[in-house]
């Protein structure tokens, strides 16, 4: 049997692996010594130490399908490989019918959940996208909804001229189950300034989120990483969201999404290795101690890389997705049209060493 004792280590690391043993929450220093100097196997211990605890021996995973409805966006991110302006020939707009066709075309398929993400769209307010919730809700009751980042949801607010609580509350009327983790980016301000300057605030993105788990609507938070940003950042980042987490608890899942390079501005800033993935998911899985899922999106990742990922804290594997995002195969993902069944999903699981449990949204198993 591996034993910590048996690697050698300095005192340093040592000391936080101890805190980690202990169960204490470690402080930013501490995150950052361990993205800094710790040696990958290291962390790889210390990551399945934390996830052993919070999800034993089990890796989760649902059937879901995704829906953009349009790459139509007022921002200009500079990481975007999937905006494009109104008129461009690879530019689509989806209204309502096309939508529920989409939602339609899973009838009588095995799916409980649809995410719903895409463009800020410069005209579609709360009433527009919380009318589309409702016909979808209309048709399938079982479906979970889990739609609009709080990107989305910032510019239908903004448009619609309401508060954060009462657009929230309508969308969850309507039918709004939860809400996906996109937006974040990174929250370091002046870092933010230069890969999407324009967009909704870190403040802003972190009130929407804990406006929504006030009104019992859970959601997911990402990290864009793998660009500009410092080991300082990402933990900065993070503990923002752990901040916010001790308040509410709504958070159900963190999901480091790694830069992707192709079809947009950042391009010559290249992409990190797979090693420095697998560093940011153990760290990730050691600092969020409150946060009980990470999840290895493998239409981001790769299937392959999201099953090693595994060993690296992630107990996660998102879903069967279907054919239906584009958002990665268009930044240059190796996934180009991602969709896997669950005996390839559960393979993946099994042959990194773990248990396949598929979850409803909020992780109950199925
Ligand atoms: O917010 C855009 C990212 C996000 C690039 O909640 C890029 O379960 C890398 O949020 N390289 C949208 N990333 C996707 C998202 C998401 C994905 C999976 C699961 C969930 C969930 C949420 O995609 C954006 C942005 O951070 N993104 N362009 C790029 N070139
Ligand atoms: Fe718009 Fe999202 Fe692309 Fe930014 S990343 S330009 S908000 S679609």
């Amino acid at each position: 049997m591996f034993k910590l004792s048996d690697q050698i280590i300095d005192k340093e690391i040592r000391s936080i692996a101890e805190k980690i043993f202990a169960a204490s929450r470690i402080n930013p220093e501490e995150g950052a010594i361990l993205y800094s100097s710790c040696d990958l196997s290291v962390l790889a211990y210390l990551a399945d130490f934390v996830r052993r605890r919070i999800n034993g021996n089990f890796v989760f995973f649902n059937r879901n399908f995704h829906i953009e409805p349009t790459n139509r966006c007022v921002y200009n991110c500079r990481f975007c490989s999937y905006k494009r302006p109104e008129g461009d020939p690879e530019s689509w707009d989806h209204n309502h019918d096309q939508i529920l066709e989409t939602v339609r075309s899973f009838d009588g398929i095995d799916v409980t959940e649809v995410h719903i993400t895409g463009g800020a769209h410069p005209l579609h307010d709360i009433s527009y996208n919380g009318e589309l919730i409702k016909k979808i809700k209309k048709h399938r009751p079982s479906l979970h909804v889990k739609a609009y980042s709080a990107i989305e949801l910032d510019n239908m607010i903004r448009i619609s001229g309401i508060s954060i609580k009462n657009g929230l509350e309508y969308l969850k009327n309507c039918g709004l189950d939860s809400i996906p983790g996109g937006g974040a980016e990174i929250f370091d301000e002046i870092l933010r300034k230069k890969i999407c300057p324009e967009k909704t605030s870190s403040d802003m993105w972190l009130q929407i989120h804990e406006t929504a788990h006030s009104c019992g609507i859970p959601s997911n938070a990402t990290m864009l990483y793998g660009h500009l940003e410092t080991y300082e950042h990402r933990i900065d980042h993070m503990t923002r969201l752990r901040e916010l987490q001790d308040r509410t608890g709504g958070f159900n899942a963190f999901i480091p999404l790694k830069y992707r390079k192709a079809n947009n501005p950042m391009e010559e800033i290249g992409e990190v290795s797979l090693m420095e993935d697998l560093r940011n998911y153990a760290v990730a899985r050691i600092y969020l101690d409150n946060i009980p899922h990470i999840k290895a999106y493998w239409p981001m990742s790769g299937r392959e890389n999201a099953g090693l990922s595994l060993l690296f804290g992630a107990d996660d594997i998102d879903g069967t997705i279907e054919g239906t995002t584009r958002i990665y195969s268009m930044a240059g993902s190796p996934e180009m049209n991602p969709s896997m069944n669950t005996e390839e999903i559960c393979r993946i699981i099994r042959e990194a060493g773990f248990e396949p449990v598929e979850r409803d949204s909020l992780y109950r198993k199925r």
